[in-house]
């Protein structure tokens, strides 16, 4: 069980000006942001994070819509962060997320779904150091 996890608030939320809602809802829930930056990921940089996805049908669109805005990268910090983190995001597709969730609350799609959040500890680490070198996480 590890105590990090990765999030990305995505550029549909960000432009719906929803950064400071969903920050608000993550320190609520009891993770600590122990890393932050707003940036705006190339195409060739969002192909590469999502990477693993590359067979599948909506990566081109995946890739597109990750790269046509500012998104806010954070690593937060919680007991078991990886599994409480995917329960406070919900559903990847909003419409069948649970109440009170943060895609239910602010995603609009299953594309252009809000947020993300790392599916392991391995991935956690791995996506938090793509973005933040260790003089950047607190
Ligand atoms: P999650 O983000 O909930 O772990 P994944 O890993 O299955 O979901 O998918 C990664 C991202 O790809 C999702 N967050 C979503 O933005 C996008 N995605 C997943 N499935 C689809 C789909 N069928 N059509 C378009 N985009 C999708």
């Amino acid at each position: 069980m590890g105590n990090r996890t990765f999030t990305m608030i995505k550029p549909d939320a960000v432009a719906n000006g929803h950064i400071g809602a969903i920050l608000e809802k993550i320190n609520g829930a009891g993770f600590r942001i122990v890393a932050l930056k707003m940036t705006r990921l190339s195409t060739e940089k969002a192909g590469e994070f999502y990477a693993v996805h590359k067979e599948r049908p909506f990566y081109g669109e995946l890739v597109e819509f990750m790269s046509s805005g500012h998104i806010v990268a954070a690593i937060l910090e919680k007991d078991n962060a990886v599994e409480d983190f995917r329960k406070l995001i919900g559903a990847t597709n909003p419409a069948n997320a649970d109440a009170g969730t943060i895609r239910k609350l602010f995603a609009e799609s299953l594309g252009r779904n809000a947020i993300h959040g790392s599916d392991s500890d391995e991935n956690a680490a791995i996506e938090g150091s793509f973005f933040f070198s260790g003089l950047e996480q607190f």
